[in-house]
C-alpha cells in the first residue's frame, strides 16, 4: 500500500507549562508537552517524491488532490492524545527497559541462576526508573540463531511469573513465536513486542488478538540472520511509514483494534547507517499513524558507526543522544539497557524544555 501525500511535523517546541504564555500554540503533538507550527509534505507518484515545508494553515487549506483526505487524517492523528497502554499513560516519554534471558556462558550457575540473574536485573530496571519492563529470550540482533520455541520459553517464562510477583512495571515479551505470546500472556505479560510485527509466525496474529494485549509492530526488512546484508529502500522513510500502516490495517482486519497498538520504524533492523539516521531524523512523521511510538536505539551499531565505539557498553552517550533525539520529537516509549542514565537525561531534558521542574513531580 502506498500513499500520495505524508505529514511530518516539524518545528515542534516544548509546550509551556503555564499555558497562560501560550500565544500562538499551534497543534499539541501526540499527547505529548509538544506543539508543531508547520509541517513537511512529502508527495509521492511512484518514484517521484517532492517534499516542501508549509504553515498548519496552508496544510489545511490548501486542495492536496487525492491526498486531501489522508492529509485531514494524518493532522488529526498527529495531535490526538493517545489512550492509556495497560493504565499507563503516555503523556511524556516512557523508559522500558531490555532484560535479556539469554544463556551466560561465564556463569556454570545452571538455569536457576539464569532466570534468577534475570529478575533481578529487571527489579534493579524497575527501581531506576523503568516503568515496562522488556522480556526477550531469542536474540535478534544482526546474525543471531534462531532459537527453538521450547528453548525460547524455557528462558522467559520463569522471568515473567518471577518479575509478576514482584513489581508493579508492565512486563513486555520480545518475541516472534505465537507460542510464546499465549504462554507468556498467560503468565501475566502485559504486552506483545514482535520485531516482525506478526508477520513472522502464520499464528501470531491469531495468538495476538486472542490475548487482548497491546502490541507493538515493529518495521524489519528481512530476516535478523541477513538483514543488514542488502537492505533496499526506495524511500527509507516513508517506505517504513507504509509498512507500519499496513500492519495497523493488517490487526484491525484481524479484530485488534488500533487503540492497542504501538509502532517502532526498528532501528538497526535491515537498515545501513544512512537508513538509521534518515529514520531518527524524521521520527515525527510516524505519529501520522495515530498510535504511540517506540524507539529503540539503545547501544545499538550506529553509534560505533557514527563514533568508532564497537563495545556496546561504551555506547551509552550515543544512547542518551539518541533518546534525547526522540523525546523531542514526541516518542512516547524509549528501550534502552541504561534505564538510570537515560532517566537523568530525560529528567533534565523535560524540567529544561518546559522550563519548570514542576513537570518532574
Ligand atoms: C528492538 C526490539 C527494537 C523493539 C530488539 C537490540 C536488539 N524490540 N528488540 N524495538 N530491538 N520493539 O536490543 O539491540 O528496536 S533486540
Amino acid at each position: 500500500m502506498q500513499r500520495s501525500i505524508y505529514l511530518r511535523p516539524v518545528g515542534i517546541f516544548p509546550a509551556p507549562a503555564d499555558p497562560d504564555e501560550a500565544t500562538f500554540a499551534g497543534l499539541p503533538l501526540a499527547g505529548q508537552p509538544l506543539r508543531f507550527t508547520t509541517v513537511e509534505i512529502a508527495e509521492r507518484g511512484g518514484s517521484r517524491i517532492s517534499r516542501r515545508i508549509v504553515t498548519l494553515g496552508d496544510a489545511v487549506e490548501r486542495d492536496w488532490g487525492r491526498g486531501t483526505i489522508d492529509a485531514a487524517r494524518d493532522l488529526e492523528a498527529l495531535s490526538a492524545p493517545r489512550p492509556r497502554l495497560a493504565g499507563l499513560a503516555l503523556d511524556r516519554p516512557r523508559i522500558m527497559g531490555i532484560v535479556n534471558v539469554t544463556p551466560d556462558s561465564f556463569s556454570d550457575g545452571g538455569q536457576h541462576d539464569e532466570a534468577q540473574n534475570a529478575i533481578a536485573h529487571g527489579l534493579r530496571l524497575a527501581e531506576e526508573g523503568a516503568e515496562i519492563l522488556d522480556i526477550g529470550g531469542e536474540s535478534t540482533r544482526p546474525g543471531a540463531d534462531y532459537v527453538p520455541v521450547e528453548e525460547e520459553l524455557r528462558r522467559v517464562l520463569p522471568v515473567i511469573e518471577g518479575l509478576r510477583a514482584r513489581t508493579d512495571a508492565l512486563i513486555s515479551v520480545d518475541t516472534r513465536k505465537a507460542e510464546v505470546m499465549r504462554r507468556a500472556a498467560a503468565a501475566g505479560a502485559d504486552i506483545l513486542n514482535d520485531v516482525s510485527a506478526l508477520t513472522h509466525d502464520p499464528d501470531a496474529m491469531t495468538a495476538a488478538a486472542e490475548s487482548g494485549l497491546p502490541i507493538i509492530l515493529m518495521h524489519a526488512q528481512g530476516d535478523p540472520r541477513t538483514m543488514n546484508d542488502n537492505p533496499q529502500y526506495s524511500d527509507v522513510v516513508l517506505d517504513v511509514f507504509d509498512y507500519l500502516e499496513g500492519r495497523i490495517l493488517a490487526c484491525e482486519a484481524a479484530g485488534i483494534p488500533r487503540a492497542k497498538l504501538i509502532t517502532d520504524p526498528g532501528i538497526g533492523f535491515g537498515k545501513h547507517l544512512h537508513h538509521n539516521v534518515a529514520v531518527m531524523a524524521a521520527l515525527s512523521q510516524y505519529h501520522a499513524l495515530g498510535v504511540p511510538m517506540l524507539l529503540g536505539a539503545s547501544r545499538k551499531k550506529l553509534i560505533d558507526h557514527i563514533s568508532d565505539v564497537p563495545n556496546p557498553r561504551d555506547r551509552v552517550p550515543g544512547s542518551l543522544a539518541a533518546a534525547l533525539v526522540g523525546a523531542a520529537q514526541g516518542v512516547q516509549i524509549i528501550r534502552v539497557h541504561d534505564v538510570a542514565a537515560t532517566r537523568q537525561a530525560l529528567n533534565v531534558w523535560r524540567a529544561s524544555a518546559a522550563g519548570s521542574e514542576k513537570v518532574l513531580s
